[in-house]
């Protein structure tokens, strides 16, 4: 499908009331929420992370798109989410310390839970401290994000803290690779959301 250009532009303007209702008519006209999603929406954020590259934008500028987008995925959240009548596991989701980039974060959560998991969301900023406390609750299974070159390698620590345990550490977000992911030790690494569910899938 091609993209929906007035959803595209609503994101990169941070015009919320626009992503909503340019959602709505797409949905109102059956239009695949995923496909929405993957050729649209994550574009849209990409293409902001482009311009600010090139210093096209500031900080303000991404943080208005960005709010823009969680209010497209709040609305498109229940039907990524498919009623799961039993509970296939329990997983927490964080993004690692230094790191306040949640949108992925998120998006993992969100399928995670569409797949039957249970969810514990340590939100941005975890410390391996609060990543034990989602271990202390009985949870086996922590999927650490980081979205920045300088805090992707926190995640050693959290590994490293976790190494003689039964706990399993996935990580993921854009700079993290598979070949990060085996150098630190972790379980498994997920190029996005649907790849991160399909790793604690083969580890359940
Ligand atoms: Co930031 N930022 N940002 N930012 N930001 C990036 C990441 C950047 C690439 C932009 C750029 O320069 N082109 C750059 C990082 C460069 C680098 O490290 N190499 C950057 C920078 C530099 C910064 C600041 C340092 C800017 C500054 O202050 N000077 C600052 C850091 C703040 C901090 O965290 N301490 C900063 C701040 C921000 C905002 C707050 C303004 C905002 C975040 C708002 C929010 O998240 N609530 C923001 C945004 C929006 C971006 C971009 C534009 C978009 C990120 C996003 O939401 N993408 C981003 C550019 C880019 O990514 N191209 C950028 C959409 C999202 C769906 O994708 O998160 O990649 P993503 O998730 C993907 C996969 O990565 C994967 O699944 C998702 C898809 O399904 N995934 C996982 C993610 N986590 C996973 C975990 C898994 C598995 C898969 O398993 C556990």
């Amino acid at each position: 499908m091609a993209r929906n250009e007035v959803l595209y532009q609503a994101i990169i303007d941070g015009d919320r009331m626009k992503v909503q209702e340019s959602i709505q008519t797409a949905l109102s006209k059956n239009q695949d929420v995923v496909i929405l999603l993957e050729d649209s929406m994550i574009p849209a954020m990409r293409e902001m992370g482009d311009r600010f590259s090139r210093s096209e934008i500031y900080v303000p500028e991404m943080l208005i798109a960005a709010r823009a987008m969680q209010s497209g995925l709040t609305l498109i959240e229940p039907l990524l989410v498919k009623s799961a009548h039993r509970s296939r596991g329990k997983v927490a989701v964080g993004t690692v310390k230094g790191d306040l980039h949640d949108i992925g974060k998120n998006l993992v959560a969100i399928m995670l839970k569409g797949a039957g998991y249970e969810v514990t969301d340590l939100g941005t900023n975890c410390s391996v401290e609060k990543f034990q406390s989602a271990v202390d609750s009985g949870i086996r299974i922590l999927m650490c994000s980081a979205l920045l070159t300088t805090t992707m390698v926190y995640m050693k620590e959290v590994v490293s803290h976790f190494k003689n345990s039964d706990v399993k550490i996935i990580i993921g977000g854009a700079p993290v690779t598979q070949a990060y992911a085996d150098s630190i030790g972790a379980n498994g690494y997920g190029r996005d959301a649907n790849a991160a569910v399909q790793i604690v899938e083969q580890l359940v």
